[in-house]
């Protein structure tokens, strides 16, 4: 089959900390629960399930002064599933990482900048997750990741994995973006980061942005990250997310998005976070994510 590696690991990450609303931390359990195993295996796939990173409960409100809510749990289970998903990669193996809210792209990027030092990322979001300390208005952790991976935001977080392995801006896209902050549209044109925003994909089609985007993660990149937020689609078809923005991308534009990578064959690594369940209706939105995990190792209509 196309997706490279016939071998996935899988690594779940109950970390909520990065988010306000509470319930992100179930989005591992709910995703299997949506019997992701048997849809990958039944597509050929070995699956090693290494079950859930830890994270430790705390039980106190973030502190008086604390800019950047819960940071140091969030940059310790980082640091961990930074090391995690390298060792994997070591081994041979593709690394599927469920959320958790978004601030765990930082540890599963930096774990594949281990292996691949030229990394693509294609960013599914409604948001842009490119807020620094400097920037941020609600201090949360999840609205920061994409700044940290390439490079800016607070120390803490940017030296998960060492702050020499990094992104580089013209290997990122974003796609389905319809909620940026000030700061962060700033951020996007200095840094000259490709956002591909609902505007676009109403007006040229996913096909269309699809292949630009592939064009731009792939030139001069030796493998693609995926990290898509369920927060991307539109709260319609996943309704489960802790920060739903509406008019976003529809069950078949996100299904053909994941068909296209599929095709293309050039995906090292996918991780799918921000599935809340407490906010969900029936497990919906972990049955959404799974659906694509599906469309995206490879199933077909036909
Ligand atoms: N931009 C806002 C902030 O920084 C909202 C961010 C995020 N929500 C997410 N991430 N789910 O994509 O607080
Ligand atoms: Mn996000
Ligand atoms: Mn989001
Ligand atoms: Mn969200």
């Amino acid at each position: 089959n196309a997706v490279k590696n016939n071998n996935i690991s899988i690594i779940g990450v109950p970390l909520q900390y990065g988010a306000d609303r509470k319930g992100v931390d179930l989005g591992p359990d709910a995703i299997r629960g949506a019997n992701l195993h048997e849809r990958l295996k039944a597509l050929g796939f070995n699956i090693d399930d290494l079950g859930d990173l830890t994270v430790h409960r705390i039980l106190t409100a973030p502190q008086e002064g604390e800019k950047l809510k819960h940071l140091s749990e969030i940059a310790r289970v980082n640091q961990e599933l930074c090391e995690r998903v390298s060792s994997e990669m070591g081994k041979g193996q593709f690394p599927l990482v469920l959320g958790g809210d978004h601030s765990i792209a930082i540890g599963t990027i930096k774990g594949v900048l281990q292996h691949v030092k030229r990394l693509g990322v294609i960013w599914f979001d409604a948001h842009t997750d490119v807020n620094t300390h400097e920037t941020t208005s609600s201090g949360n952790i999840h609205g920061m990741s994409l700044a940290a991976a390439l490079g800016y935001g607070h120390p803490d977080l940017v030296n998960i994995g060492g702050a020499e392995n990094k992104l580089r801006p013209e290997n990122v896209v974003i796609i389905g973006a319809r909620s940026i902050d000030p700061g962060e549209r700033t951020f996007l044109k200095e840094k000259g980061i490709k956002v591909f925003t609902m505007h676009d994909i109403d007006r040229n089609g996913m096909k269309q942005v699809m292949e630009e985007a592939i064009e731009i993660v792939t030139n001069g990149t030796d493998g693609v990250h995926l990290s898509l937020d369920l927060d991307g689609m539109d709260p319609g078809v996943a309704p489960g997310v802790g920060t739903p923005v509406n008019g976003g991308m529809s069950y078949r534009e996100s299904h053909f998005a994941m068909e296209l990578l599929f095709e293309r064959n050039i995906l090292v690594s996918a991780e799918f976070v921000e599935v809340n369940p407490m906010l969900d209706q029936h497990n919906i939105t972990a049955v959404a994510a799974v659906e694509l995990i599906g469309s995206v190792f490879g199933e077909r209509i036909l």
